[in-house]
């Protein structure tokens, strides 16, 4: 069985996406939390990741770290992951990647998933990642619902 070796899934959004998919697919796996430290939870995590980093997943004697290697490697084993039809995966591809190399403040370590936070001052940069997330996911939502996704990727 899979082992995924998670961060705190409220502050680690890292750690939330990949567990999260596995959930949603239903893959059997255990789950291993190692809690932040105070200041720096690098030491603590390079004692099983080689970039200091959650999340990881074991599988046997493989161990896959950075969390879009984690979804591909899964997709190797449950195809289901990614939609069949090759508009629709290249558009689910294109808005994963955005979600993982852009969106800073999404990927930041001091977000919180589950607490309402109010911020007190918001960044221009954040302000741009906040309204681009929802347009993107808007259009995610949008397309799942029309009757025909092919016809709705390609007005995008
Ligand atoms: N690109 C990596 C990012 C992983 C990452 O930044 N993980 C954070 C948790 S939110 C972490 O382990 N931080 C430890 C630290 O910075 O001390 C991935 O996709 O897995």
């Amino acid at each position: 069985m899979y082992q995924l070796i998670i961060a705190n899934k409220n502050y680690s959004s890292w750690s939330l996406r990949v567990w999260l998919l596995m959930q949603q697919i239903k893959i059997p796996f255990s789950e291993r939390l190692i809690t932040f430290e105070q200041g720096n939870s690098r030491e603590k995590f390079s004692r099983i990741s080689p970039t200091g980093l959650l999340p990881c997943l074991i599988d046997e004697d493989t161990l896959i770290w950075d969390s879009l290697a984690i979804v591909e490697y899964l997709a190797e084993a449950f195809p289901e992951i990614w939609p069949t039809n090759k508009l629709v995966r290249a558009w689910a591809r294109s808005a994963t990647c955005e979600m993982h190399s852009s969106l800073q403040f999404f990927n930041s370590k001091s977000l919180s998933c589950a607490t309402q936070v109010e911020l007190k001052h918001l960044p221009e940069k954040s302000r741009e990642d906040i309204i681009r997330v929802d347009r993107l996911w808007q259009e995610g939502l949008k397309s799942l619902a029309a009757p025909s996704w092919q016809a709705k990727i390609l007005l995008l």
